[in-house]
């Protein structure tokens, strides 16, 4: 349709993506293959339908086994460029994207392989399609402070490549003040701070992220509509939110996409984006999760262009950089 067309053609940041999350079931069992890893699945099929979720848990169960297959520099490249060709057909021109280096380094697999193949995989995007990327390392928040600090340590001779830190992980009983020191020490490196919070915990968990973490950008964030002063505070300060539709959709965060709060985010003054989350999981990237939100909430044109817009505004690109996208 034109809408369709219209988004496609729409050019976009993605800001909340997990590489891990955008591994499809066929790249799954190539790289089974390919590395003689074993899986519970007999076929791509039987994979799709064991995507069915309740809750986040049930997700990040299937998500972090999923991940087993991830073992070379050429798995993580391969893995990112096969994100990134797809997002670039959705109209991403920049994704600053997620990777968490801790399922992998509880396997043996070293943070040096990780972030090799992922960075040039970036390099591989650019030079394809023009894509610019930036990564995000996000600590596991059902691991404690101290692995979380042994990470940010691994991460060390790569700080120049990497621009934030983030927290994902089940959200529930790991609030954000589990890991202010190691965000503290993250900040005193120069890095950008971002963190799940209010996509199953309380509004609270969203302003312990804001006052005990002093995150620069919130992921999910929509339990934050619960607390009209968090919703008013986050407002007046511009914080960006990076909202996931069809993640939420998936995760049973909201009952249907005609309940979704995407709409009720921008009339509260909140700068709400549109991301994809896990797309291989969730059934979706980008355009999709556009699409999805628009039809189930009525979007008009003015409003994809202000969630378009927004996605650059939230970004960790420069003032320069952020103006040439508008
Ligand atoms: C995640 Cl949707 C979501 N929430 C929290 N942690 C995650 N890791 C990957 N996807
Ligand atoms: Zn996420």
């Amino acid at each position: 349709t034109d809408l369709d067309r219209f988004i496609a053609g729409l050019p976009k940041a993605e800001l909340h993506l997990h590489i891990e999350g955008s591994l499809e079931p066929e790249l799954m069992f190539a790289l089974a293959e390919r590395n003689q890893v074993t899986i519970p699945f007999a076929s791509v099929d039987e994979v799709r339908a064991a995507y069915s979720f309740s809750r986040l848990q049930d997700f990040l169960d299937i998500y972090y086994q999923g991940a087993e297959v991830l073992r070379t520099e050429r798995d993580f490249h391969d893995l990112a460029t096969a994100y990134f060709d797809r997002a670039a057909a959705d109209g991403v021109v920049h994704a600053e994207i997620m990777f968490d280096p801790q399922t992998h380094t509880a396997r043996g697999i070293s943070f040096d392989t990780v972030i090799a193949g992922l960075l040039s995989g970036m390099a591989e995007a650019e030079a394809r399609h023009g894509l610019t990327a930036k990564l995000i390392l996000c600590f596991l928040r059902h691991l404690d402070e101290e692995d979380a600090f042994a990470t940010l340590k691994a991460a060390e001779p790569w700080l120049d490549r990497i621009a934030a830190v983030g927290l994902d992980s089940g959200e529930l009983g790991n609030p954000p003040e589990k890991f202010a020191r190691v965000f503290a020490a993250a900040r005193a490196q120069g890095l950008r701070l971002v963190a799940h919070a209010g996509e199953e915990g309380p509004p609270d968990y969203v302003r312990q992220a804001l006052d005990l973490l002093g995150i620069d950008r919130l992921d999910h964030g929509n339990r934050s509509l619960e607390d009209p002063v968090l919703t008013a505070r986050l407002a007046r300060m511009g914080m960006t939110l990076t909202v996931c539709p069809l993640s939420n959709l998936k995760l049973c965060v909201v009952e249907s996409m005609e309940a979704h709060p995407i709409d009720r985010m921008l009339r509260a003054g909140l700068r709400a984006t549109v991301n994809s989350d896990d797309p291989a999981y969730f059934g979706g990237y980008i355009a999709d999760n556009y699409r999805a939100a628009a039809a189930g909430r009525g979007l008009d044109r003015d409003d994809l262009v202000a969630l378009a817009r927004n996605s650059f505004l939230g970004s960790f690109l420069n003032d320069d950089e952020v103006a040439g996208h508008l």
